[in-house]
């Protein structure tokens, strides 16, 4: 693996942050150092965004054909195709996912991603509208300008890819924020940027910290738009943050606690395996996760003890063995918070079925656990865990059951498990949720909106949905 980039882009040229500051990546399956990546602050990000307001209102980039910009897309997602065994490496290392997941998903739908919205870039048109009088009416979808984006560790270049490309796609400018724990492959996308072809400018990348970095982009009075995934509260500040600035258009991708239910006229074994990796999937890290798993009571036991054993079963450890299906936490701060949700679930009198101890001496692995006997009014069934950790809860009817899925401030998703059509339309239509899926689970798909309900956030990714978050919609009128 080549060395990886760790200064800061902007305006297409690698450069040290302002103060010199740096700071450490760390392997997770180690807990040692990585290398030292540049630490941007606000005069770091002063910088960018003037780089980026450049290149919106003078640069090439403003000239140049959709179609063209569409083009540039498409090769920055052969070249992501073309280094994907690179790629898949550096996330590896840097956040810990088994590198063969690292490879068959987070590259392979990264570039699926890119791929979609270059398709798009010569395709976003307005209407004719067909207003009173004699007139012509008709709409223009347009950049909103210069987008800040903030993004998450756990899925570090696909989530860089489903906020860059709808954005590029669309004509933005781009300045974003990877998050602290996991810079190297947002940066090495950036280096794949600069080969593309993309113009001085439109992708400006910081690594750097939330507080600094991060905040200074949410209230920039030249930032138009804030694009931000990671945790409620953060979330929260965003939106204040523009609130209080220049009401910078905001979406949010928040955290979740999705119900994933399980009649008990479904077939166990699949049921059993779906909610599986609908928790276990990248070391329990995903705002999608099936964290409560309500399973109804008939099977109840039977589904638990399944459930328990399929845990057990799982390969933990180093990432970079092809048989291991879960690597470490992200980072030491993580590994700590579920660690404690493993203590409260045992100590508010949950049944700890499996696991719940930490693997090994070094990095920050932890056993799959699983909790059965698990109460609403549970921390571990209330709060978002975000680690490998499964609360089995009873339940007795459908009513019951969508009362009780809905009772959460969240609302990202939910899965069901049935063979009556019925039962699954009605969860479907009752759950409260942006997504549900129907005997599937963490099925996403670059063409299919992704965003949630309630405190999961506000606005979709992806699809068609995702892109019209990227445009100001303009009517023009004319008089005939
Ligand atoms: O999130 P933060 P953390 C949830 C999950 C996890 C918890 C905490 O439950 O355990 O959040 O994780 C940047 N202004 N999710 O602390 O802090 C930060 O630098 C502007 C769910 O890592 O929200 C990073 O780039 N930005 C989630 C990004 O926000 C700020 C994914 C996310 O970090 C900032 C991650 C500030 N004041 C965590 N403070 C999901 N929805 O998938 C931090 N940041």
């Amino acid at each position: 693996m080549a060395a990886p980039a760790t200064k800061l882009l902007i305006n297409n040229r690698w450069v040290a942050s302002e103060s010199g500051d740096t700071f450490a990546t760390v392997n997770p399956a180690t807990g040692e150092e990585i290398c030292q990546v540049a630490a941007a602050n606000a005069i770091d990000v002063e910088k960018a965004v003037f780089a980026a307001r450049t290149a919106f209102e003078t640069g090439p980039w403003r000239k140049m054909h959709a179609s063209e910009r569409g083009r540039l897309l498409y090769i920055l997602a052969d070249l992501i195709e073309n280094n994907a065994d690179e790629l898949a490496q550096l996330e590896s290392l840097d956040n810990g996912k088994p590198v063969s997941v690292a490879k068959r998903v987070d590259v392979a739908k990264t570039v699926a991603c890119y791929r979609y919205f270059a398709g798009w870039a010569d395709k976003i048109q307005g209407k004719t509208i067909p207003i009173d009088g004699d007139f012509f009416c008709y709409t223009r979808h347009e950049p909103i300008g210069v987008v800040g984006q903030i993004i998450p560790w756990n899925y570090p270049m696909l989530m860089q890819a489903w906020k860059l490309a709808p954005a590029l796609a669309t004509g933005n400018t781009v300045v974003m924020k990877p998050a602290e724990q996991t810079p190297l492959s947002s940066l090495r996308i950036g280096e794949l940027v600069v080969e593309a072809g993309f113009p001085e400018g439109v992708v400006n990348i910081l690594s750097g910290f939330g507080p600094t970095a991060g905040a200074a982009i949410a209230r920039h009075m030249d930032v138009d738009k804030v694009a931000f995934t990671g945790s409620t509260e953060i979330g929260r500040l965003i939106l204040e943050a523009a609130a209080k600035s220049n009401l910078k258009r905001v979406t949010l991708e928040l955290g979740g606690k999705s119900p994933n239910i399980v009649f008990e006229d479904t077939d166990l074994d699949e049921a059993v395996e779906g909610a599986h990796l609908g928790l276990f999937s990248n070391q329990g890290q995903i705002c999608c996760a099936g964290s409560r798993v309500f399973v109804e009571e008939k099977i109840y036991d039977q589904f638990v003890e399944k459930s328990a054993t399929r845990a057990h079963k799982r390969v933990v450890g180093d990432p970079f063995d092809p048989k291991t299906e879960q690597g470490p936490q992200v980072d030491q701060a993580q590994f700590d918070k579920v660690m404690g949700y493993i203590e409260s679930g045992q100590s508010e009198g949950a049944t700890l079925v499996c696991g719940g101890k930490r693997v090994g001496h070094r990095g920050y692995f932890i056993e799959p656990t699983v909790f059965a006997d698990v109460q609403d009014d549970m921390k571990v069934a209330r709060e978002e865990i975000f680690g490998p950790v499964m609360s089995v809860i009873p339940f007795k009817n459908l009513d019951e059951v969508i009362t009780r899925a809905n009772r959460t401030d969240y609302g990202l998703a939910a899965g069901v498990w049935t063979r009556d059509i019925k039962k699954a339309h009605a969860i479907a239509n009752g759950v409260r949720a942006g997504t549900v899926w129907v005997n599937c689970y963490n099925i996403l798909d670059t063409r299919a909106p992704f965003g949630g309900f309630k405190q999961s956030g506000t606005g979709r990714e992806l699809g068609e949905y995702g892109l019209q978050q990227y445009s100001e919609v303009k009517t023009i009128i004319v008089r005939l």
